[in-house]
């Protein structure tokens, strides 16, 4: 059913890609090695041994997708800088050659009135910083803090939004817990060590940029914050099992971000893991620096329930297989499938999660302002017969989600805009090509791109502020 919701004139309408999704060009222009490069090289990580050597071409192609940008109206582009691009060793000596192609995507960019908002980490450590101990080692939280500091020099005032990092749940738990991320280690103690390290990243990089900039610099992190729904609302245990995942996927870093503390359950949750010695005097105050943005990533829910050891326990927590749980000391916890329908990632579609996710962050943080850094959805769609690709489940998932965005608003939740995820199909990391989230299809023989359907009621929206129907996506155009 169509909806004439409107937003307000001020609220940015963009779209999001990461780097080593799309950009290619791997090993050209002086760019290092990533962990995702050595990861994705490694046999049987990804699925049918996919790599981002190629991706997308957005190196070489860059001024079209601009264009492509300008055309659909987007009023905001918010893409990762590679860092073993800019800096290929991770430390020392930075790269002119991969810094004058973000300053000149940034001048695209803006020719275009399309604001740049920028991640400066989006998963793509640079090997050599891994080889020292990754995220698990603090020294790379003062390494990442260098090479922000540097950025905010090179691209300045130019940018709309300075993003941290994006899902530092992702880089800790399932590139040290579970392993089904790069670097693919599977210790416990290493990943909690990194989840504070990446905190620790995120505020030396914040007082960074601001050194360079001055308090004008919009700060903000992205989070994939988790919505955990009990499996049995009556049982307490199923109710502590909530507690335990939200102090994990949440906590663990608005505690810290926004709170200046490590909530007291999840450091007693986890003491059979490790002591957190990790976390030296100054580090909280550091960590918290005044956000003028927080970014929330919203898919799915998840569901969970308390596991008594009995029988096999379930482990379908939608982040891939992995023998190793990336719900760290989380032992006591299973993952239950949850109501379809699904996305091709087997994700549940719940609109209501989104509703429900901002008001929570609004109730306990009334002051912070919102964005939806992503949001979007993997379908199996096919270019028709008419050249075109008609994927209203994609168009009706971001309908339904973005009318949850006003919902939260119409209830005071104080949210500043949102970016589809994503402007174009791309590298999803384990799964490769095979899982295709774009607005815009990418022919991955000729690298074509050809804006779908969505992408054309995505303009409408934009161009409207209005909702448009569903069923108005295939006349669009
Ligand atoms: O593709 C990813 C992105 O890199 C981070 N957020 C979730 C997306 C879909 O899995």
């Amino acid at each position: 059913m169509s909806s004439a919701r409107t937003f307000p004139p001020e609220f940015l309408w963009g779209s999001a890609t990461a780097a080593y999704q799309i950009e290619g060009a791997a090993t050209e222009g002086g760019r290092g090695p990533s962990i995702w490069d050595t990861f994705s090289h490694t046999p049987g990580k990804t699925l049918n041994g996919d790599t981002g050597d190629v991706a997308a071409d957005h190196v070489h192609r860059f001024r079209e997708d601009v264009a492509l940008m300008k055309d659909l109206g987007l009023q905001a582009y918010r893409f990762s800088i590679s860092w073993p691009r800019v800096q290929p060793g991770g430390s020392g000596d930075f790269n002119p050659e991969g810094i004058a192609f973000y300053s000149d995507l940034v001048d695209a960019l803006i020719e275009a009135g399309v604001a740049p908002v920028v991640t400066l980490y989006h998963w793509d450590l640079p090997q050599p910083l891994e080889d020292a101990g990754g995220w698990a080692n603090r020294e790379t939280a003062y390494r990442f803090a260098e090479y922000a500091e540097r950025m905010a020099r090179e691209l300045g005032d130019r940018i709309t939004v300075w993003t941290t990092l994006n899902e530092p749940w992702c880089s800790a738990y399932l590139g040290y817990g579970s392993g089904v991320h790069a670097p693919g280690r599977t210790d416990g103690a290493a990943a909690l060590a990194a989840v504070h390290h990446l905190n620790l990243a995120h505020g030396l990089a914040g007082r960074a940029i601001r050194g360079v900039l001055g308090d004008g610099a919009k700060l903000s992190i992205t989070l994939n914050l988790h919505v955990v729904r009990p499996d049995d609302p009556s049982s307490a245990d199923d109710l502590d099992a909530v507690r335990r995942i939200e102090a994990l996927a949440n906590r663990a870093f608005l505690g810290p971000i926004l709170d200046g503390a490590y909530p007291g359950d999840l450091v007693s949750d986890t003491a059979s893991v490790t002591d957190w010695a990790f976390v030296q005097d100054g580090d909280l105050e550091i960590i918290r620096t005044p956000l003028d943005v927080l970014g929330v990533n919203y898919y799915s829910t998840v569901r969970v329930r308390h596991f008594d050891g009995t029988g096999e326990r379930p482990e379908n927590d939608g982040h891939g297989a992995s023998a190793a749980s990336p719900w760290i000391g989380a032992t006591d916890v299973a993952f239950v499938q949850q109501p379809g329908p699904y996305t091709a990632m087997g994700w549940n579609i719940e609109p209501s999660g989104m509703t429900e996710l901002l008001m929570s962050v609004h109730a306990t943080y009334p002051d912070q302002p919102l964005m939806i850094t992503e949001n979007g959805a993997a379908f199996e769609d096919e270019v028709g017969a008419d050249g075109r690709v008609h994927d209203e489940r994609r168009v009706s998932y971001l309908h339904d989600h973005i009318d949850a965005v006003g919902a939260a608003m119409d209830a005071g939740a104080d949210v500043r805009g949102y970016f589809v995820w994503s402007l174009m199909d791309n590298f999803e990391w384990g799964y490769g090509y095979d899982r295709r989230f774009g607005i815009v299809r990418i022919d991955y023989d000729t690298l074509e791109r050809i804006p779908k359907d969505s992408a054309h009621w995505y303009r409408e929206l934009v161009r409207t502020r209005t909702l448009p129907s569903v069923e108005s996506a295939a006349q669009l155009g």
